[in-house]
């Protein structure tokens, strides 16, 4: 069923008070999850920007129960959460609809420090949502470079930009066959309320990974957090798309993209107005660097297009 944005509850996870960044990713995203995941639910979080947002104490943010832990136990935290519920439903000390136990991770979270944990709860296909906002750094604590920083991307310890590709989670997550797991972007905020209102309605592991372009650390103005999300897609450098147990469906416009139905947007205008390429856009081989950004953005549509037919 489609959903408009005046369908939207009214629900907001995120108070006023936030001490997030003006345009923080984070903040936005989870304000869209909230509307679609409703207040009965319980985040984990580990070490990150999303928890530096919560502000002092006795002052929180987030208006849902918060459970702060360490990196590397996002996924063993959110499986043994979601099992103690079970066993108090069994012994009949909790009634009525289980609350949706999710985790509120970063790319630093997801890709690096936890990946082994979360990687073992999809496997045992414990009952919750894995998020993985992906800012592309360790943004929290100055922008150090995560296994999810894109190739010549300039961070605080790549200053003369990253020399090794991103790794493909997302990926690694889909051939993990879990029951459902989706990418999504800030400036398709429908398409990310349908995905996770369907990750809700299923039992297991889901995973879900929204690009989350963050404006101190890619360096651009803090207004155009969701323009960037939608160059980000339109440009084929964050691809939309959808699986249940690994059986992989293309979202538009990234459908259309690797359908050659429409033409992506030119690479450089992802890219222009964000400082941590300006070396890069500056740098002698500019032209052959571009070029070969897009022929593995060529690569992977169509890599995920022939996957897609599996
Ligand atoms: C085991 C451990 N290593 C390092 C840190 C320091 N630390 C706190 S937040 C953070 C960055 C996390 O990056 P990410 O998960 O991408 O979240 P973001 O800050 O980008 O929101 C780091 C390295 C820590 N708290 N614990
Ligand atoms: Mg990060």
């Amino acid at each position: 069923m489609s959903v408009k944005i005046k369908d939207m509850p009214d629900i907001d996870y995120v108070l006023p008070g936030s001490a997030a960044c003006a345009g923080c990713p984070s903040a936005i995203a989870l304000r869209i999850v909230g509307k679609a995941l409703g207040e009965n639910a319980i985040m984990v979080m580990t070490p990150s920007c999303a928890v530096a947002s919560i502000g002092l104490l006795p002052k929180s943010c987030y208006s849902i129960p918060v459970l702060n832990i360490c990196f590397a136990s996002a996924g063993a935290s959110g499986g043994g959460l979601t099992l103690a519920l079970d066993a108090l439903y069994e012994k009949g000390r909790l009634q009525g609809e289980k609350p949706t136990v999710f985790t509120w991770i970063g790319d630093g979270g997801t890709y690096d420090i936890g990946l082994q944990g979360i990687s073992a709860a999809a496997e045992r296909n414990d009952d919750f949502i894995h998020f993985c906002y992906n800012n592309e750094a360790y943004s929290n604590t100055g922008v150090q470079r995560s296994g999810a920083t894109p190739l010549h991307a300039v961070t605080t310890t790549t200053p003369l930009g990253k020399e090794v590709a991103r790794k493909n989670v997302p990926l690694l997550m889909l051939e993990h066959r879990i029951p459902y797991m989706a990418t999504a972007s800030l400036a398709y905020p429908l398409d990310l309320y349908r995905k996770v209102e369907k990750a809700k309605s299923v039992k297991g592991f889901k995973y879900i990974e929204i690009l989350s372009p963050c404006s101190p650390g890619w360096k651009f103005a803090a207004s155009d957090t969701v323009e960037l999300s939608k160059r980000a897609v339109k440009s084929g450098s964050w691809l939309l798309w959808e699986a249940e147990y690994g059986k992989l469906t293309l979202n538009n416009p990234t459908r259309l993209l690797a359908e050659g139905k429409t033409q992506p947007i030119p690479v450089e205008e992802y890219l222009k107005d964000q400082g941590r390429y300006a070396r890069l856009l500056k740098h002698p081989q500019k032209e052959e660097y571009l070029a070969a950004i897009e022929a593995e953005i060529r690569r992977e549509l169509t890599f995920m297009a022939d996957r897609a037919k599996l």
